[in-house]
């Protein structure tokens, strides 16, 4: 099969072989991202991506769809066990597909909704003006407390008093401490909203009994399913019985036409490996290694948003380093670690500088990497940093990111096969 690829498109062949060696060639610590396994990958590039099935299981608009119906339905079932939640939709092609689907399930457009700055740590979908959530809704932003950096459910609760939001979404892509979906559901509950729930970054977690889950409490859950979650790149929505129908209307017809039936499948491998005690593991491991990896930075100098970490990410303010977010990332992947630059809360940059750089563990964890590493990464990067552009010194760090990365080795078989057709030829 591989053979099929190099032979029919040599260049696109180079590009994911060069890729693949460019994740294992690299420390990668986006918080966002992760390695998901052979099993996950087999189903991905499966004949199911040939196949229209609009519609969902026995009730599709097209014949021929009954093993992708078997397919749809496992990952539905799975998906419900993983997170115990009523009704779940696996078809958003992405994060932000699901939040639309969930964001007309709940409201009209013009409605009010509220949700976390993307500069608190927020996420575009969350109301951005330029975001499509931004231009259909009236938004009301909160954002973190300015001495804690954490949520201040106190000044959310006046907030969404001061505006009856229709919706409010708990949920972000760079806090890196415990999210209390109790406490928003108070809120939502004392002024008659409904609370979208986006747990993208801390599904994992979720799922293995580490974080508070909002299923409980949310009207409705989104997540990807590529992070945390160790899946194939797309999302899902989770909703309580009575929002089942409509929400499955609004994903398909309403929002998405032919699902993506070979992600789906791929979704359900994802799930069954996430229903394992190894998994269960994986997350605490995750966990455990931010917090050395805080602790680290830390002993170094490194001042840390919020003074730590209750998850899988870390947002480090640069400020007293010297440093801009958009500076550090680049010099850190001169030596091989990969972070994004992220601001910080009430960051004076603006996000394409941004004041801090974001790190997270789920991917350096799923390559089996502990404690000990840790310690030996927050010290890559806090000489990456001292070492500006001093050519030598950057060379040294590389060289010693090379030999950790070769200690825990990635997709080695897929490697090795990729690399005996590039020699051959
Ligand atoms: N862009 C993703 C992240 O990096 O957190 C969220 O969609």
């Amino acid at each position: 099969m591989v053979k099929k690829l190099f032979e029919t498109d040599p260049e696109i062949f180079a590009a994911i072989t060069k890729e693949t060696e460019r994740q294992h060639a690299n420390l990668e610590l986006i918080a966002s991202e992760n390695f998901c396994s052979e099993a996950v990958l087999a189903a991905l590039g499966s004949v199911l991506t040939n196949k229209y099935a609009e519609g969902y299981p026995k009730k599709r608009y097209y014949g021929g769809c009954r093993y992708v119906d078997i397919a749809e339905e496992l990952a539905i079932q799975r998906a419900k066990k993983l997170f115990n939640c009523d009704h779940a939709n696996v078809q958003p092609h992405s994060g932000t597909q699901a939040n639309i689907a969930a964001y007309l399930t709940l409201a009209n457009p013009g409605d009010t909704i509220m949700g976390l700055s993307l500069t608190h740590g927020g996420h575009l979908s969350h109301g951005h003006p330029i975001n499509f959530s931004g231009r259909y809704f009236k938004v009301v932003h909160y954002t973190v407390d300015p001495d804690t950096e954490m949520l201040d459910y106190a000044a959310i609760r006046k907030l969404a008093l001061e505006h009856n939001p229709r919706v409010i979404v708990s949920g972000a892509s760079a806090y890196p401490r415990i999210i209390h979906f109790d406490k928003f559901q108070e809120i939502c509950d004392e002024v008659g909203a409904a609370q979208l729930a986006d747990i993208a970054h801390i599904a994992g977690p979720v799922a293995a009994g580490l974080h508070p889950s909002p299923v409980p409490y949310a009207d409705i859950v989104t997540t990807t399913t590529h992070k945390t979650l160790r899946g194939p790149r797309g999302a899902i929505i989770m909703c309580k019985a009575k929002y089942a129908e409509e929400l499955d209307k609004v994903v398909f017809p309403g929002t998405q036409g032919g699902p993506l039936e070979h992600c789906i499948a791929a979704k359900a491998v994802a799930f069954q490996e996430a229903l394992t005690p190894e998994f269960k593991e994986y997350q605490r491991q995750t966990l455990a290694n931010a917090r050395a990896l805080a602790e680290g930075l830390e002993r170094k100098g490194f001042r840390l948003c919020t003074g730590g970490t209750d998850n899988h990410l870390i947002l480090v303010d640069l400020r007293p380093k010297n440093i801009k977010g958009r500076d550090a990332e680049r010099l850190l992947g001169k030596v091989g670690i990969t972070v994004n630059r992220n601001t910080i809360p009430f960051d004076p940059e603006k996000p394409f500088i941004a004041s801090g750089i974001r790190l997270g563990t789920p991917a350096l964890t799923t390559r089996g990497m502990k404690e000990p590493e840790m310690e030996k990464i927050a010290e890559l990067i806090d000489r990456t940093i001292a070492a500006g552009d001093d050519e030598t010194k950057l060379e040294q760090i590389k060289s010693e990111v090379k030999e950790l990365v070769e200690s825990f080795p990635l997709y080695q078989e897929r490697r090795q096969e990729y690399q005996r057709f590039t020699k051959e030829e």
